[in-house]
């Protein structure tokens, strides 16, 4: 019911539902505040191989001089803005919580089925092609749908780009990627996190890996949230101005025998501003067979994952909680 969503009132104490037990909780003070992840100049020298490498140690990576317009990417977080600030009647009409449906404002992660609440709600949106979803979308704010149709676009053109980069930094052709996952398929979802009153207590999203191929984050120039899991320490992803962050969905990981990785990360929330993130995932297409490329299979390195489709590892993803096992294990080959 629409009246669960945390963005339509002001809550002066967390409430019981969103309080997780002592050992889940995100241990804001053991975070490293200021390490980096790898940042890739897009326009630079030794793209390909920087890529590679950043996929290999982290999985995550911010670009810079991707080619989005920077006046695009405000113009994108400015409507999510205004479309969270929406008054209660208005967004209780795009409520559900019914994660089949390809246009939805929801709250937490799966509110049916998980126990603890997370400190977030979310509009997600199907958004390819274009011309099938657009017309499901919200209508408020007036310019909601060309910012986002226009947003999407140019998503979707620098994660084919970023396609190219990580097939051929793994000696494959640079279409491989692109070619094995079929006509992709683009998902968005407009991450929205008030202001919480007890940040040390629950989290935004608690730590996952991504079911998808590819995921572009856009985050919100003002405000840290995004934290990764990098050699058993949880490092804080500063936003860097005018930077994307992408990282490694489960189904790279998969293509490139292990030798990428999807890993985990989570959101945090804080007491002092409200946070917006814009992720736009890549995802394959339903029905095609995935598993490690070809080439990547030898005598020295076998298989890593068995073949599967991406509509068995999306059912499986989403029957789960977030923060169980890595999703992967389960395709596991025993040889
Ligand atoms: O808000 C963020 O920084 C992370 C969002 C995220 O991980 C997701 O939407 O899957």
């Amino acid at each position: 019911m629409a009246d669960q969503l945390i963005s339509t009132a002001v809550h002066r104490e967390l409430p019981g539902s969103y309080v997780r037990p002592e050992s889940q909780r995100p241990r804001l003070d053991e975070v490293v505040p200021d390490a980096q992840i790898p940042v890739v100049d897009l326009a630079g020298p030794d793209v390909v191989s920087r890529i590679g490498q950043a996929c290999a140690t982290h999985g995550f990576f911010q670009v810079v001089n991707h080619g989005v317009p920077l006046e695009l990417m405000a113009a994108m977080l400015a409507v999510a803005y205004d479309f969270f600030r929406l008054p209660p009647e208005e967004k209780a009409k795009l409520y559900s919580d019914d994660p089949a449906k390809k246009m939805r404002l929801s709250t937490s992660f799966n509110v049916r089925k998980e126990t603890v609440r997370n400190w977030r709600d979310y509009l997600r949106l199907h958004c390819h092609p274009l011309e099938q979803y657009v017309p499901d979308w919200p209508t408020n704010p007036p310019s909601f749908r060309d910012t986002v149709s226009a947003y999407c676009r140019e998503v979707r053109e620098l994660g084919f780009r970023l396609y190219a980069a990580i097939s051929e930094s793994l000696g494959l052709a640079r279409d491989y990627a692109e070619k094995a996952l079929g006509e992709q398929e683009q998902h968005m979802a407009v991450n929205f996190y008030p202001e919480c009153p007890a940040p040390e207590l629950t989290y935004g999203l608690p730590a996952h890996t991504d079911p998808n191929a590819l995921t572009i984050l856009l985050m919100d120039q003002q405000v840290a949230g995004l934290q990764v899991l990098n050699q058993g320490r949880w490092i804080a992803v500063n936003p860097r101005p005018n930077a994307l962050v992408v990282n490694i969905g489960d189904q790279l990981q998969a293509l490139s025998n292990g030798r990428y990785r999807s890993v985990w990360h989570r959101a945090v929330v804080n007491s002092d501003m409200p946070r917006m993130s814009v992720a736009s995932f890549l995802c394959p297409c339903n029905d095609v067979l995935i598993g490690p490329a070809a080439s990547l299979v030898t005598e020295e390195s076998p298989a890593v994952y068995r073949d599967y489709t991406y509509a068995e590892y999306y059912t499986k993803f989403w029957s789960r909680n977030l923060d169980q096992e890595h999703c992967l294990e389960l395709f596991r080959t025993t040889s």
